[in-house]
Parts: structure tokens; sequence; C-alpha cells
């Protein structure tokens, strides 16, 4: 069975999502950023990793919830598939992972962007990254009004994918999703199910654990 390797609050709650929506036995190992246990998998020591039975590895968020959605198509989470469709999920993908992702980091991680090390120019920076997310939580607001997902082919990866960064968005915005109704909405829709709420119970429970079938 595949191994995912996540981190409590990162963005490898996407593919664990997913691999909860597939139903298929999976493990899930909890591991630190930067530990020998993730570096063995991930040069990068970053989340999320996928480890298949024959060794092979897969990193990238994107990549490894595509994989799992052709991987297992009767989960019907690919978005679809004729040729339209794959490149609208991949588009979303894309802007998820470069334009979403990447604004927050310079909220998680103002040191990266500045050589200042004054608290003052540490702030300016993270108030920047709050400007950048919230300019692409307004994207994502105006796609999503009159849609119930991100993508026209219903439920998919991409919305297990956009979930752990509307969690950020929540938690690190001043006025949280509160201008961003549409995006509430689907914040609510996914937080709402029961496969969602068992892996945020799982992955803030201690150790390794298999998910038991
Ligand atoms: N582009 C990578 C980014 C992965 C990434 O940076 N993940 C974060 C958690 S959301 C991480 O592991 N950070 C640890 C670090 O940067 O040291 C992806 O989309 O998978």
């Amino acid at each position: 069975m595949p191994t995912l390797y996540y981190a409590v609050g990162a963005c490898s709650l996407a593919p664990h999502i997913a691999l909860e929506w597939i139903g298929k036995p999976y493990e899930a190992v909890k591991v630190q950023y930067g530990s020998d246990e993730l570096l063995a998998v991930n040069p990068a020591g970053a989340v999320p990793t996928l480890r298949e039975d024959d060794g092979w590895l897969l990193t990238q968020a994107g990549a490894i919830l595509d994989y799992l959605a052709h991987k297992h198509p009767e989960a019907m989470l690919a978005g679809g598939n004729d040729l339209r469709a794959k490149a609208e999920a991949h588009r979303w993908s894309a802007f998820l992972t470069s334009d979403v992702h990447a604004a927050f980091w310079p909220i998680f991680m103002p040191s990266r962007y500045t050589t200042d090390t004054n608290d003052a120019a540490r702030k300016a920076v993270s108030a920047a990254g709050q400007q950048l997310v919230a300019k692409q939580f307004a994207m994502l607001d105006r796609h999503l009004d009159g849609r119930e997902y991100i993508l026209d082919g219903g439920r998919s990866v991409i919305d297990a994918y956009a979930f752990p960064m509307m969690r950020w968005a929540k938690k690190l915005l001043p006025g949280q999703l509160n201008e961003y109704p549409n995006v509430q909405a689907l914040h609510d829709r996914i937080a709402a199910d029961p496969a969602v709420q068992r892996v945020l119970a799982r992955e803030h429970a201690p150790g390794h654990e298999k998910r038991a079938d």
C-alpha cells in the first residue's frame, strides 16, 4: 500500500484527504520537517512525499494529487477526463502551487524574504504576504461564484488541495475568509465531510498509524 509522509498543518493534508476519499488502504506517517526520516525519502526535507510499495517516490503536492486521481479513476477525483477538463485541473493545481501556496511563504517564513533582521522589516514582509494571499483568494472567490467545487467536473483532488490553504487563510488573514464568501462556503463544505474530519483527527493524534479498513 502507498505511504504518505505528512506534517501537521501542512499542504500534505491535501493528499491525505485524497487517499481517504479514494478509500483504499494506505499508510500515513507523521514526520518533522528536515528530519532524517523525511530526508531519506525527500532530499528537500519537505512534505508531502508519497512512496509506493516498490520504493518509487513522488514529491510535489500537485503531482501526487494528479497521480492519485488517475491511479484511481473509480474515485472520480480528477474533475473529468476530456482534454479541457484535464487542462483546467492542471491550471488550478498550478494556481494553488505557484500563486496561492507561494503567497503564504512570506507570512510563514519572513526571514527567507529579507536579510533585514529587525522585527519591523519581518512584519512588513509578512504584511506583503497577506496582501498577496488576499489577491489570490479574491481570484478564487470570483471563480467559485455559482460553483460548488473548483472544477466543473465535481468534487476533485483540487478541492482537497485548496483545503489546507483555506485553513491557513482563516488563521492568518486579519479578516479570515469573511471577504470571500464562496471560498468560505467551499471550506465549510469540505470541512463538513466525515472523511476530512477523520483525516484531521488522525493528523492530530500522536505517532504513526495505518488506515483501518
Ligand atoms: N512545492 C512543494 C512545496 C512543499 C513544501 O514546501 N511543503 C511545506 C509544508 S506545506 C514543507 O514541507 N516545508 C518545510 C520546509 O520548507 O522546510 C509542493 O507543492 O509539494
